[in-house]
């Protein structure tokens, strides 16, 4: 018997503006009547060729992920999508997804995560649509899927039982394949053919202590596959690696508060010589040695200082970029090293023309991201692998020997980035324009021993297809020595967060080894009296700080 395609009649939300990566709400949004269905439906009206055409879908694996799947796989079959791969039990990791999307040559994908937000009844859903190449919807497409979101009236659904995903294998819905595939093995392989597996797992063989935290989010699978399966680290290196809907109560955002434990465990107890962590739908990257943090904005400079020791780059690489309020640190490799280096805006999606123009090969944000041409999203378990490459390719030296040999030839970019969350959006509205209001006299003061060379609100030409992207961010710069910015945060689901990003360059020897905060915490002053930050908001400190 046929499944019948039904037409549901509907009425707009005003909220389906999408935000840095794709649409983020509280769950109990998603599941208000039609929501999900109207995006989606608007999608597909907006985005041209899903008749016949091949999809990717996957999530997290976090509450309500199965669902929407359900929701996803009926309307796709009622609009005329010919076939859909989806991951077994629903579970894709945004990168296995963009592979995916790649490896297959499909239309697109939809990616159902809130990346490194709580999950569970009372927290976060989300859902990112990437287009044919593996990447996210451009700002062109997103508005225009806004627009019709804003005037949808009806959807398509088939009406028919959900498909099992729990198992590999094929099955139809209506007229359409559902193909439900193993995606840890196509992830696997894709890693293996851009790194030195043999070195790293000889390095893995030795007394070298390694762990690997997925947090209960969607890595593990991946990370049992790579590290246990191919690369023959012990089955407990990688710990929590059973992806749980609510991630097991905790916060699958892998950084110095949310991953304490294993901080403590390699920075503290020394217990570790390697440890890393990655985030809900395994894109971020937390990288630890004996003894260190890597920040973010380190380790994408330390990752293309060293890119020619990657089997794929051995021939060097013909550029990076970095987000705008990214540390400086991979500018200072590119112009010793002699190559292009961009600076982009907050979201992944604004390097994905450079990725395909080949301009850039490594590319990496603050926010715990980094990546590669290898897919067009940023992947957590790249950035692991990249780095085990680079210790088995220096073995001999540990993760604080050649950070510290890195900062002595290129200076050290102390950074740290202050959020102030769930804040009114006057509030936020209001530091930003103190900031803003100040930016044309800024150049030529002097605060702090430091003087302003420039101050300016970051606005992005594309340089492959011409599109801009304003409004980006405010910028306080001290030439290379010193930088402040201030950003509004897109990835929110409740009031809103500003983001005051501190940057300061250090390069004399003794200068190296300072913590952190004692470096920032002069700048951080100024930087606050500067925004108005207390006066403002009422808070007198962040209520993060990574
Ligand atoms: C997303 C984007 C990143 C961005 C980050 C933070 O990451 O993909 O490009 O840097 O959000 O954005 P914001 O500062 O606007 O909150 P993820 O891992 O959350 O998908």
């Amino acid at each position: 018997m046929s499944a019948a395609v039904r037409t549901i009649t509907t009425t707009p939300f005003d909220d389906q503006r999408v935000g840095t990566a794709g649409l983020r709400k509280k769950v109990r949004v998603f599941q208000q009547t039609h929501y999900l269905e109207n995006f989606v439906q608007a999608v597909f009206d907006t985005h041209p060729g899903f008749e016949g055409s091949t999809l990717v879908v996957g999530g997290d694996g976090r509450y309500h992920n199965d669902t929407a799947i359900q929701t996803i796989l009926a309307m796709a079959a009622a609009n005329g999508v010919a076939k859909i791969i989806v991951g077994k039990g629903g579970i894709l990791s945004t990168p296995a997804a963009s592979h995916l999307i790649r490896k297959y040559d499909a239309h697109g994908g939809f990616i159902l995560s809130a990346s490194h937000n709580p999950a569970g009844p009372d927290g976060d859903f989300g859902i990112k649509f990437s287009i044919h190449g593996g990447g996210q919807a451009s700002s062109a497409l997103t508005d225009a899927i806004y627009a019709r979101s804003q005037e949808i009236d009806r959807y398509r659904l088939l009406d028919a039982a959900p498909v099992p995903l729990d198992d590999v294998g094929a099955a139809t819905l209506g007229d359409m394949t559902v193909d439900v595939i193993d995606s840890t093995e196509d992830y696997a392989d894709l890693m293996e053919s851009l790194f030195d597996f043999d070195a790293i797992r000889a390095l893995l063989a030795s007394d070298f202590r390694f762990a690997f935290d997925a947090m209960h989010a969607v890595t593990g699978p991946y990370a049992t596959r790579l590290f246990v399966e191919r690369l023959g680290a012990s089955p407990d290196s990688v710990r929590n690696a059973e992806p749980l809907p609510d991630f097991g109560g905790g916060h699958p955002d892998p950084n110095l508060v949310y991953a304490a434990d294993l901080a403590d465990e390699a920075i503290n107890q020394q217990a570790l010589d390697f440890a890393a962590a990655s985030d809900g739908d395994g894109d971020r990257n937390m990288i630890l040695g004996r003894g260190v943090f890597v920040s973010p904005g380190d380790s994408l400079a330390v990752i293309a200082a060293n890119a020619s020791t990657i089997p794929v780059y051995a021939d060097g690489i013909p550029g990076a970029a970095r987000s705008m309020p990214t540390s400086r640190a991979l500018d200072a490799v590119a112009a010793q090293q002699g190559f292009d280096a961009y600076e982009t805006p907050t979201g992944w999606k604004f390097f994905c023309n450079l990725l395909d123009a080949g301009r850039i090969a490594i590319c990496g944000e603050e926010s715990f991201g980094t990546g590669s041409d290898h897919v067009r999203e940023k992947d957590g378990l790249w950035a692991v692998l990249a780095w085990l490459n680079l210790l088995a390719a220096r073995r001999g030296e540990s993760l604080a020997e050649i950070l510290l040999a890195h900062w002595k030839t290129y200076g050290r970019h102390y950074y740290e980035r202050h959020d102030y969350e769930d804040l009114s959006a006057e509030q936020a509205d209001a530091v930003m324009q103190s900031l803003r209001a100040q930016l044309a006299e800024l150049p030529g003061r002097t605060l702090n021993d430091l003087t302003i060379t420039a101050a300016d609100e970051f606005g992005y030409t594309d340089p492959i297809d011409g599109s801009s992207a304003d409004g980006q961010g405010l910028r306080v710069i001290f030439g290379d020595a010193a930088r402040i910015v201030l950003r509004k945060s897109g990835t929110g689901t409740s009031g809103a967060t500003l983001r005051l990003y501190l940057e300061e360059l250090r390069s004399d020897e003794w200068e190296l080894r300072l913590p952190t905060h004692e470096v920032l915490g002069p700048l951080s002053a100024v930087a606050d009296s500067l925004c108005q930050l207390r006066e403002q908001t009422g808070r007198d400190k962040p209520s993060l700080v990574t």
